[in-house]
């Protein structure tokens, strides 16, 4: 097995990420900021903010709390800031995520792989920028299926194989990962030219669409096939913090020893999907990469949105932060309930389903039922009930499958019953 800290970055970016320089007029601006109140910088292009027209703003939070920008803050948070986040931001969740997964990169070198943080637009823009730093037209990407959408449609056009693992209710199966990577020799990871596959993506918690979270077992055994065959691992897990029984289950994060674990969390099912922030966490080299990317697309997440994070989040403390996960997890736990009751009642014979442990989705299987696209883009939207067919959900969405996605998220508990009776209804027209 190898030893923490021997980790070779460089096999891992590819042609466009390693072609990444940072900006020097970013480096000026680093410069800066560490230089005592005496220099004068003529340097900046920055705009200033006194022209801006706003002055103040205040949010009231529903517990009671106040949220104020005065203009001093104001003035701060409508102008540039650093690329990686806000910097008091980064170290509050820094400290979130020692405390939660103390993964064992913390202590080490940056060249080890040492922890590393920065600010997304959601999860889903730093899932795209890693898998346009990773992925070469010709690589093979592994996940486990069904998967996000938006995964696949992200990893289509970068022109990758990308092979499906098996996954259950316990989520993404190791044997079918050895099973895949058997093909190949744990050598040919030092081989260049090799076409063995580098990355491995998963959605460990309340999966999308299965609502299935991976065991702490499984985990560990993906763990070492991915140490074995010098895997990295994306970790895509909006809904960590949707779980529905404690102790929550620990991350893949918190198992890697070697700095190959890129974690994306969200703020998106937490504080609010339209702020869209997120983060990633993982080894310094690669998302040193990431924020060279950031540098030339967005720039950075709006300062004015991580700022409102950030108040609140200092005003909470972590403490206030967990409390109102709770009471997150204690309303999507009852929908849950809600939602598991009403497939009782109404679909009990016609489909088959596993309760979810976290999350905000059932996985349907309808019985008799082999292909579900046109029953549910056809009929359904009929009979006034939305879901998502399965085959959107696949590798190859041209292939029948018989499952659809229900989230119970938004509806309420009258909505859901409802919809799951006309769905029953609809099944037995048709199976
Ligand atoms: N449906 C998601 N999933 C979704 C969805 C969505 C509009 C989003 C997994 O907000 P972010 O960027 O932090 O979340 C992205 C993300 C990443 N990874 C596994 C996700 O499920 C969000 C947005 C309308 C429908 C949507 O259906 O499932």
């Amino acid at each position: 097995m190898p030893r923490p800290g021997i980790m070779n970055y460089f096999r891992y970016i590819n042609a466009v990420s390693a072609a990444r320089k940072s900006s020097p007029i970013r480096e000026t601006t680093e410069l800066l900021q560490k230089s005592p109140p005496t220099m004068i910088s003529l340097a900046s292009g920055m705009p200033n903010p006194d022209m801006f027209p706003f002055e103040m703003a205040s949010f009231t939070i529903k517990d009671g709390l106040k949220i104020t920008f005065g203009p001093d803050t104001m003035k701060r948070a409508l102008q540039y800031s650093a690329t990686p986040g806000v910097p008091e931001l980064i170290s509050w969740m820094k400290d979130l995520q020692k405390r939660i997964h103390n993964p064992p990169t913390v202590d080490y070198s940056p060249e080890q792989g040492q922890m590393s943080l920065c600010v997304t637009n959601g999860s889903q823009d730093g899932l795209n920028k890693l898998f346009e730093m990773l992925v070469s037209s010709g690589d093979t990407v592994l996940l486990d299926t069904p998967t996000y959408p938006a995964t696949l449609f992200t990893l289509r056009p970068l022109g990758c194989k990308i092979i499906g693992l098996s996954s259950d209710q316990h989520g993404l199966v190791p044997q079918s990962l050895s099973d895949i990577l058997s093909k190949w020799e744990p050598e040919d990871a030092k081989n260049p030219l090799s076409d063995i596959p580098k990355v491995l993506y998963t959605i460990p918690n309340g999966a999308n669409p299965t609502g299935a979270s991976i065991t702490a077992e499984r985990k560990r055994e993906v763990y070492q096939i991915a140490r074995k065959y010098n895997l990295l691992i994306i970790e895509d897990d909006p809904y960590y913090f949707l779980q529905f029984e404690k102790p929550w289950a620990p991350s893949f994060l918190s198992l890697d020893v070697d700095g190959r674990v890129i974690r994306a969390d969200s703020f998106s099912k937490i504080l609010s999907s339209g702020l869209r922030m997120g983060f990633l966490t993982g080894p310094k080299p690669l998302l040193d990469r990431v924020v060279l990317h950031i540098q030339v697309s967005s720039i950075h997440v709006s300062t004015f949105t991580q700022l409102m994070v950030l108040q609140l989040l200092q005003q909470w403390g972590q403490d206030g932060f967990l409390k109102h996960i709770d009471s997150v997890v204690e309303f999507y736990a009852k929908q849950r309930d809600t939602m598991q009751l009403s497939a009782e009642r109404w679909l009990k014979g016609l489909v088959e389903w596993h309760v979810p442990s976290a999350g905000m989705f059932f996985w349907l299987k309808l019985k008799g039922v082999p292909d579900t696209y046109k029953l549910i883009s056809e009929k359904a939207v009929q009979k006034e009930v939305l879901l998502i067919p399965g085959n959107s959900f696949m590798i190859d969405d041209s292939v029948p499958s018989p499952y659809v996605r229900a989230a119970f998220s938004l509806s309420t508990p009258e909505q859901i019953d409802l919809g799951f009776q006309r769905l029953a209804a609809l099944i037995k027209e048709v199976a």
